[in-house]
């Protein structure tokens, strides 16, 4: 496994802003900086985000939930990275980024629902965990099918430019994600019409069991953009104020008129891809032990104490009062439904066809719920 290393795939400097252990900075401050309120903000979704997976997975293995793709370890990339969006910006997320539409707003008790896939979910259960959509957030849901997302986007993009209502587009995608006809395709198109879209790839060095090393031929991640005609960079992804300096300049950059840009965060997946997944078949874990020294939460919060945003002991607070939502988000969701059968078949057309309908009422009959068979007939008569 010593050939991994997204390090040695990377000849270059990564941007960074903050020294490594968090003391400081790395070099000159930049010119950019959030405020201490955008600041607070990122680390307290940085906090939930890790506080959401520790919860998650730990029903996910007592079978309370289905599925679970965690984000531990990719903090910085995730909300460092959509602070630098407006809330009016379109932002399409991969598997990890769902928490950056409770940054943007979205309830957490929708996000838990989702979870969940019960009545109060806006997928109403169709997706999949970690699927999470959001109107309020301008989030669409995305789909399994990787880099398909990377397209839609950059319609998004265009029809944002055709309005001229100065609307950027985010889209995230994974480092194993690149290798996709939809990154291709979504990086080429962008670049020809000059779409006011920022890619960011989050590459936390793995794609489930294929190391960033093994995912293209290109010595980085960032340097691609330069075959599509739009300036990329790569970047510290456990350094949030790299992030979202690196991110805003490429947003500012869009919504000014002058096209997409792409940002590589290099990151790391602590935990294994999903839990169906186990990493110590394929990582070394030297390799985790050297990423666990360099938390992002660790080197934020060290910065965010010298400058006296947070206090001592703020930290343990903050994840004490976010572990306690996210408790009571999930005792609230355990009590809510499933959603109804019938609306397996709604949403699609105006009228459910009748032999959809049909499917619904055998399918209710045969759970013996004859009550709700009965109104399902009354609603949509066969
Ligand atoms: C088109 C396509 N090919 C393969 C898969 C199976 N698959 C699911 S996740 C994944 C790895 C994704 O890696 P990356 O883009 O780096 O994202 P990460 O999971 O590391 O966040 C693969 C190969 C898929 N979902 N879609
Ligand atoms: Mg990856």
């Amino acid at each position: 496994m010593t050939e991994y290393r997204t390090a040695e795939l990377f000849d270059g400097e990564l941007v960074r802003v903050l020294a490594e252990d968090g003391h400081g900075f790395f070099g000159k401050p930049p010119t950019q900086m959030p405020s201490q309120a955008l600041c607070l903000d990122i680390f307290r979704s940085m906090l939930l985000t890790r506080a959401m997976d520790d919860r998650l997975l730990k029903l996910q293995r007592q079978g309370r939930i289905g599925f679970v793709g965690t984000s531990t370890g990719q903090e910085a990339a995730i909300h460092g990275s959509a602070a630098a969006f407006e809330r009016s910006d379109l932002m399409f997320s991969a598997l990890r980024e769902g928490s950056a539409a409770i940054q943007r707003g979205a309830p957490l008790h929708e996000y838990i629902a989702h979870m969940f896939g019960n009545a109060e979910d806006t997928a109403k259960g169709r997706q999949m965990p970690n699927h999470f959509q959001s109107k309020e957030a301008n989030f669409p849901s995305w789909s399994s099918v990787l880099g398909t997302q990377l397209p839609h986007a950059v319609g998004a993009a265009m029809a944002s430019k055709m309005r001229g209502d100065g609307q950027v587009v985010c889209a995230y995608s994974g480092d194993g994600t690149t290798s996709s006809n939809g990154f291709h395709s979504a990086m080429n198109f962008a670049g020809v019409m000059k779409a006011p879209i920022v890619f960011i790839v989050v590459d936390n060095g793995w794609a489930i069991s294929m190391p960033s090393s093994r995912q293209t031929g290109s010595s980085s991640f960032g340097r691609k953009a330069e075959a599509y005609g739009m300036p990329g960079v790569d970047v510290d992804g456990n350094d949030a104020l790299a992030c979202y300096v690196s991110v805003k300049r490429a947003v500012d950059r869009a919504r000014n008129g002058e096209g997409p840009s792409l940002i590589s965060l290099r990151t790391y997946r602590m935990l294994g891809h999903s839990s169906s997944d186990d990493p110590t078949r394929y990582r070394n874990p030297d390799e985790v032990e050297y990423w666990s020294q360099r938390d992002p939460l660790d080197r934020f919060e060290k910065w965010l104490l010298s400058e006296s945003v947070i206090e001592e002991g703020g930290r343990g607070r903050m994840q004490h009062e976010l572990a306690a939502l996210v408790a009571s988000a999930v005792e609230h969701a355990e009590a809510v439904d499933s959603p109804p059968l019938e609306s397996l078949v709604e949403d699609v057309y105006a009228e459910p066809p009748r032999h959809l309908r049909r499917q619904v009422v055998e399918a209710l009959r045969v759970l013996d719920e004859k009550g709700a068979a009965e109104a399902v007939m009354g609603k949509f008569p066969l």
